[in-house]
């Protein structure tokens, strides 16, 4: 007689040979995965394909910028044979904080448990998938896929381009106390309790900034953060949207929040913690303008009036794996 299966999610493989093996994994939550695009026509059809089958079950929602290469057109062909793929289209160009901060309202709203945060380039591999999503069951709220830990890698990047990456992490690190290695990672894990914790019509930053400041911002909140090992490689075809820009948001946006703390800590030499009262608290606007969703309509950022105040105690533990 065979053995009764062990609880828990399901895992198993597929494919046909072991080149093209991949493991599949049936979450017990509900998981949405959120991909942002902006001219991504050469690389959304085989994404959204290759998360379909490392997750059979989980809600897949494209939040695409009006592309001109018809991206979107594409993730509608695709959810065709797919299934479970939403589309939500927006008029222009409104940076990729602004379109996680609507994917993960149109998620909340939708009773989704957990929210995956992942490019469309290939850079994030889908068959880490599982891995990522699996410190959620562990009682973590964020799940961070690092690339500044051991088992971590960027196999093709120059050393300009790391030196670059390397640095911004160490500085976002110590200004803001994160605990994290990795807090410019695109490649993460949310659970819906720490997004509806942290008021997403706050978070104002566009591109690196908003990893950070989801980083900061889900600490302050009470977050136990986790960080898994993953290979981040550069993507082969289209065009990166990183721009001096976005680098310089982010290092302007660390200082100030970075005086934030050192004068909140000043205000409250007694307190001894960083609830985020400083000068960034509360002055957050959403800027994604023009949103259309497939079938379901627009939805908007829900959350408390000072998500900081309602955050759970107890839970500052934030995790290295
Ligand atoms: N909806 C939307 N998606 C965007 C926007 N900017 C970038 N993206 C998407 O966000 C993901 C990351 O963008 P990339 O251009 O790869 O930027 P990056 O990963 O920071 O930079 P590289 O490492 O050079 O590729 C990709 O899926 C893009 O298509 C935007 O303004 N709106
Ligand atoms: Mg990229």
């Amino acid at each position: 007689m065979e053995a009764p299966a062990p609880p828990g999610p399901a895992v198993g493989a597929i494919g046909r040979g072991m080149a093209e093996e991949a493991v599949f994994y049936a979450s017990p939550v509900r998981v949405l995965v959120v991909v942002p695009t902006y001219n991504e026509a050469d690389n959304i059809e085989r994404v959204l394909g290759r998360v379909r089958e490392v997750l059979p079950d989980a809600g897949i929602l494209v939040v695409d910028d009006g592309s001109p290469d018809g991206t979107a057109e594409l993730v509608e062909k695709a959810a065709v044979s797919l299934g479970d793929v939403s589309l939500l289209r927006r008029s222009g160009k409104s940076g990729l904080g602004s379109a996680y901060r609507a994917g993960f309202a149109w998620g909340l709203e939708r009773g989704y448990e957990a929210f995956v945060e992942m490019d469309a380039d290939f850079s994030h591999d889908p068959a880490a998938l599982p891995e990522l999503l699996a410190p959620l069951e562990h009682g973590h709220e964020v799940a961070i896929g690092s690339r500044y830990i051991p088992g971590g890698s960027i196999p093709n990047w120059s050393w300009h381009r790391h030196l670059l990456s390397w640095s911004a992490n160490k500085y976002a690190s110590v200004v803001l106390g994160l605990g994290v290695a990795d807090s410019t990672a695109g490649f993460r894990v949310y659970a819906a309790s720490i997004l509806r914790r942290l008021d997403l019509g706050r978070i104002r930053a566009e591109g690196y900034g908003f990893q950070i400041e989801m980083t900061y911002r889900s600490k302050q909140a009470g977050a136990s953060i986790a960080e898994v090992p993953i290979r981040f490689v550069d993507r082969e075809v289209g065009q990166s949207k990183m721009s001096m820009a976005i680098v310089v948001e982010a290092l302007g946006l660390v200082a100030y929040w970075g005086l934030g703390r050192l004068f909140g800590a000043l205000r409250r030499p007694w307190s001894g913690h960083d609830a985020g009262h400083g000068p960034d608290a509360g002055h957050g606007h959403d800027r994604g303008g023009g949103e259309q969703s497939t079938g379901a309509g627009a939805s908007s950022a829900t959350g408390s009036a000072d998500p900081l105040q309602t955050a759970p105690p107890g839970r500052r533990d934030g995790h290295r794996a």
